[in-house]
């Protein structure tokens, strides 16, 4: 199978985390959804990323269904969500807010860097970063010291850290002030799965422009 993005998108990076602590195998396609948005969108008619190209040849697409796909196939013993209850709940609330605030961290990352800087609408960018750190704030009095639901790592904790890790990327100083998510943070860059995963220097935007 390939999955389709680079791994600076944290919901490109927590299908890989997760794809790799399943032992799934899978080649990547790292073509960029700006450089490279024509092709991107012959895989994913949305543009985006990321997509995941079955061994059938079957495309799957937006972050959430893949890793729904993933749990099915591994089964409810070793799936990375809880199947019902209120820990599935939990888990679903946690990364409710952490997606949410990658939206709004990723429009503001937008509009600093595909904006031309006379039309950057400073509202909105007020707007979004009272939203990123409220959600953080939310977000950190929602964490405790392990992992969210118990002594394993699972989803809530592969898409809160992979969300964490575009801040010091994109937005380091929107990330200031939160240290029990900055302790999970290192305790997963700490696991193989999202040392695999770091983006390397080509996956990662540049200022000013799209990577070409
Ligand atoms: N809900 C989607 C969001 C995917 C998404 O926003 N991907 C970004 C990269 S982080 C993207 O493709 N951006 C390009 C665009 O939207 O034009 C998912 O979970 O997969």
């Amino acid at each position: 199978m390939i999955l389709v993005g680079q791994y600076d998108s944290p919901y490109v990076r927590r299908v890989a985390v997760s794809l790799q602590m399943l032992g799934y195998r899978f080649d990547r396609d790292t073509r960029s959804v700006f450089g490279d948005a024509e092709a991107i969108r012959a895989i994913n008619p949305l543009g985006r990323i990321p997509a995941l190209v079955l061994d059938g040849g079957e495309v799957l697409i937006d972050s959430a269904a893949i890793l729904d796909w993933l749990d099915e196939q591994v089964g409810p013993e070793r799936a990375l969500l809880p199947p019902r209850g209120a820990e599935r709940r939990r888990a679903l609330q946690i990364m409710a807010l952490a997606t949410g605030i990658l939206d709004k961290a990723g429009a503001i990352v937008y509009e600093r860097t595909l904006r031309p800087s006379d039309k950057r609408y400073d509202a909105w960018l007020e707007r979004c970063t009272t939203q990123v750190t409220s959600g953080l704030a939310a977000l950190e009095a929602a964490t405790g010291d392990g992992w969210y639901l118990g002594a394993e790592m699972r989803q809530p904790d592969v898409t809160v850290a992979c969300v964490l890790g575009y801040f010091p990327l994109r937005a380091p100083e929107l990330f200031v002030g939160y240290p029990k998510l900055a302790a999970l943070l290192a305790r997963a860059a700490a696991r193989p799965e999202f040392a695999h995963t770091r983006p390397a220097e080509d996956e990662v935007m540049p200022d000013g422009l799209a990577r070409a």
